[in-house]
Parts: structure tokens; sequence; C-alpha cells
């Protein structure tokens, strides 16, 4: 029989392309190696990553590391987490010393084209607010002129500051700090007499203070900061993992699969919800994970809208409202692509 023979030049382009393939899907295999997710958080966020006496760490951000452990692993023990500043986040991520950082990082042009990273989603629609003692007596961010006000470096806060002062023609002194604790000490101490952050983060700021009905946050929102995880360039198999867990989370909550009824879900007839919990389809499969691994994740860690109560929602000490982080069917901007 005649075997058709390649052409030296199709066998080379078969080997290149094998070799930038498995190139390209390292991290996948690193983690399984490993046995263990390195997933970079903030140092310490109230309601999004914080940890407690025992060393267990929880929030919305370690929700999603654990997530991802779930889809791997089925098991949201197997994470190292690794607390990061805003000034050292990205080069943990760069270095490899991280698989995914989940830490309030908001997606910026820059951060993709200059630091050779990528979003994977957004996980959190966020943005700049302000944080100041009631007693000050101000209702908008427009009487702020002349204050001194306390910011965390290496973040797009310490950027959006100066951008609105300077719009809006007003003077300010800046209390720069490189760690989240030394502003809010500053700021509790009177050193400044406002905090910048991302909202969200002031919601779990305010409570740390030593009499937080002492402080409000002002109702302007000075800057747009989506929040979400972030990846290294070039491993298309690890960035569809750590994008369609969070969609997986969401669609999970679209159609109603919640972590106390995902038992009756891996029993449904409806295609959407098959198709999410691995009865129908080889989506699992095809990212290199199990067929159930939606379902993990909704079993051992929740849809989105349980871990926003849970973690920074209703039943949290935050109370964050859902806001603009609701499902788009229910007045929000959360719109996960389907799962076929
Ligand atoms: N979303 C902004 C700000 C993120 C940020 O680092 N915020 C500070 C102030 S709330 C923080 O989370 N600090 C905690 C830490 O450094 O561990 C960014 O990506 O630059």
């Amino acid at each position: 029989m005649h075997m058709k023979r390649w052409k030296p030049v199709t066998a080379v382009a078969v080997v290149l392309l094998s070799l930038t393939t498995l190139a390209h899907a390292q991290v996948l295999k690193a983690v399984q190696d490993r046995g263990a997710l390195n997933c970079g958080v903030s140092e310490g966020l109230y309601g999004f990553s914080a940890r407690d006496s025992n060393g267990n760490w929880s929030g919305f951000d370690v929700d999603l590391c654990r997530a991802i452990a779930a889809a791997i692993f089925n098991d949201v023990g197997k994470i190292n987490y690794v607390p990061l500043d805003a000034n050292r986040r990205f080069k943990a991520l760069q270095s490899g010393s991280i698989d995914v950082l989940s830490r309030n990082t908001t997606w910026t042009m820059s951060r993709e084209i200059e630091l050779g990273l990528t979003f994977a989603a957004t996980d959190y629609y966020d943005g700049q607010g302000f944080l100041i003692p009631r007693a000050m007596g101000k209702e908008t961010a427009l009487d702020l002129d002349g204050v001194k006000i306390c910011v965390q470096t290496g973040t797009t806060t310490e950027l959006n500051l100066a951008d609105y002062f300077g719009a809006n023609k007003m003077k300010y002194e800046v209390m720069a700090s490189t760690t989240l604790e030394g502003a809010i000490k500053g700021y509790d101490s009177g050193q400044c007499n406002v905090l910048t952050a991302d909202v969200s983060a002031l919601f779990g700021i305010r409570l740390l203070l030593s009499k937080p009905d002492d402080h409000l946050i002002l109702p302007d929102v000075i800057s747009k900061e989506p929040l979400g995880p972030v990846v290294r360039q070039g491993d298309t198999q690890w960035f569809n993992i750590v994008k369609w867990v969070h969609f997986a989370m969401v669609n999970a909550e679209e159609l109603g699969v919640t972590s106390k009824n995902i038992d009756e879900a891996l029993k449904s007839d409806k295609p959407d919800v098959k198709r999410l919990v691995g009865t129908e389809g080889s989506y699992g499969e095809r990212m290199g994970l199990t067929k159930d691994w939606a379902a993990r994740i909704v079993r051992l860690v929740g849809n989105y809208g349980e871990v926003y109560e849970r973690t920074v929602g209703v039943g949290s000490p935050l109370v964050i409202p859902r806001g603009i982080n609701q499902l788009w069917s229910k007045g929000g901007i959360l719109y996960a692509p389907p799962i076929r």
C-alpha cells in the first residue's frame, strides 16, 4: 500500500506546532504536578482576602482561588496563598512565583500591553471613592479642596487622585504609603483627613477603624475600576481555565444552580444546566479538566451570587449592595457567554 509521506517541511511545522502548544500549556500541568495552586492575593483586605488567627484565608478574591482549585483538584485546600502588596503583585506573576493574581486589581491597557500580562475577566466592577470623618461635614468630593489624603502607592488610585484634583483645580497633599496598613493607620490617627481607595475596599477599611460609625464614604465615584484575575500572556489553556471558572459561577447563578441544589442540578434535563454541570458535552475535558469541573466549583465554593453575598454582600459585615455587579438579567452588567 502506498503510504502518504509528509514532506520534510510539513513534518517540521507539525513538530514546531506541537512544541508551541506544549510551551503554551504549561501552567495547568505545573499546578497539577505541584499539587497546589499558587494564588496571589492582597496582604489583607477585609471582604476580599483576609487571614484569620488560625491562618485561614477568606474573601471574594480568595474564593476565586478556591474555585480554580475546586475545578482542578476537587479540593479547595490545595492552594498556596501568596500575599502581595500593590507594588509587588505584577512582578510575582511575571516571575512565575504565582499562577494567577486574584487581588482587587484593575484591568487597564498599560497593564496588558507593557507587562506581558492579561486579564482573564472582570469579576467585580468597582470605582474609586473617598472615606472621610463625618465630623468634616463635607458632602461631595468637590468640597475636598486643600485636604491631606492617604493613598497606597503602586495603584491606579494614586493616578486617578492626581487626575481628579488636577481636573477640578483643587489643591491636596498626599500621604503615600506602600502598605494598606500604613494608609489606614495614617487616616485613623489623623495624619491625613481623607482616605482614598476602591469603594469596595473602603467598605472593608471603615470596619477596621477604631470608630467605624464616625466615618462615611462620599457618594462620588471618580473612576472605573474593573477588578479581575490576571495571568501571564502566552498560555491560552490556563487563560481559558481562569476565565471560564469565573463565567461558570456567573452562569450558575443565572441558571439558579447553587451549592445547595447542585445534586438536583446534576439530574436536571435542562440543556443549559446539563452543559454547566457536565452531564452533557465534554467542555471540561477540552480545557484539560474533568467533565464536572463547574459542578465542583458550585458545590465547594458556590455560584457568583453566593460568593458575593457571603464575602462582601448582605451575608457579610461589609453589606455592599450588588449594584452593577448584579446579573444583566436583573439590572446589572454581569453577562457571561454561554457554555456550549
Ligand atoms: N484596584 C487598584 C487598587 C488596588 C490596591 O492595591 N488597593 C490597595 C488599597 S485598598 C490594596 O488593596 N492594598 C492591599 C495590599 O496592599 O495588600 C489597582 O489595581 O491599582
